[in-house]
């Protein structure tokens, strides 16, 4: 875990987007290449990178430690999500992984068969000295609303006891009830997951700001960075935010 940690905080810059959104709403001619967002991750002084493994494979320049994602699945079927392993941990080695993340959909009628693989995997990376990063992101038919206070800290808490080192999780909107979460998280550590870009950086900011003073470790985020037309200037007040403690960085607007 420390290998994607500086001062005990982490700043991931997640693009995995591409497999599961499409390569379509989310991207334009410069972030549409992965070596724009290596770039960024380097220049921007992230602690990790997150790339699913052909990415890793073809565009990893070895510059900030990387994160391999280990499931996926596409945005094309409907129903209940399920997204299962297309990537093994020893692969994810092979390409240089200090740490694999694995994203199982809570609730989701096909929740099993996410619950049993990522247990497989975090006792694999586990043998291997590596960290499993669990993005826990509650979806389907019975869930109403995936940042619910009371659902994100049962997300925070399935992931401490499933034997997650990292949970990624949505902010709940408010420190106060982003805290619970983290407290439910114990000592798995927390990473507030981005979202859709934000209207205005500062709003995307003051969720940062909210959830580092929740006690979250970091963030691992995507689109709200490599989105912005100024991705190294958001990186900067990230850095400021997550490492310095400051509250927002008087950023001017995209
Ligand atoms: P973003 O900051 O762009 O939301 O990226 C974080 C992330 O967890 C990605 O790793 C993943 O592709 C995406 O969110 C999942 O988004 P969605 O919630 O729409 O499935």
């Amino acid at each position: 875990m420390n290998s994607f940690l500086r001062e005990g905080k982490g700043m991931l810059l997640a693009y995995d987007q591409g497999f599961e959104h499409g390569p379509s709403a989310d991207f334009n001619d410069q972030n549409i290449d992965p070596s724009y967002i290596m770039d960024i991750a380097a220049k921007g002084d992230f602690t990790g990178v997150v790339f699913h493994k052909g990415i890793a494979e073809k565009y990893y320049n070895g510059k900030v430690p990387l994160i391999v994602k280990l499931n996926g699945k596409t945005s094309l079927p409907k129903g209940e999500p399920v997204s299962t392993l297309v990537c093994s941990v020893e692969e994810a080695i092979s390409l240089g992984a200090k740490g694999v993340g694995y994203t199982i959909y809570l609730g989701s009628a096909n929740e099993s068969v996410m619950l049993e693989e990522f247990g497989q995997v975090e006792e694999e990376a586990h043998e291997e000295g590596l960290p499993a990063i669990a993005w826990i992101y509650p979806r389907g038919e019975a869930v109403k609303n995936d940042t619910a206070p009371e659902i994100v800290a049962y997300a925070a808490r399935a992931g401490l006891e499933m034997g997650a080192d990292a949970v990624k999780i949505k902010y709940t909107g408010a420190t106060d009830s982003f805290r619970w979460a983290v407290k439910a998280a114990g000592l798995s550590k927390v990473f507030m997951s981005g979202g859709p870009k934000a209207p205005t950086d500062e709003s995307f900011l003051t969720q940062v700001s909210g959830a580092m003073e929740a006690g979250a470790t970091g963030l691992a985020v995507g689109r709200n960075v490599w989105q912005s037309a100024d991705p190294l200037r958001i990186a900067a007040s990230l850095r400021d935010i997550i490492f310095r403690n400051s509250s927002i960085r008087n950023t001017p607007q995209d």
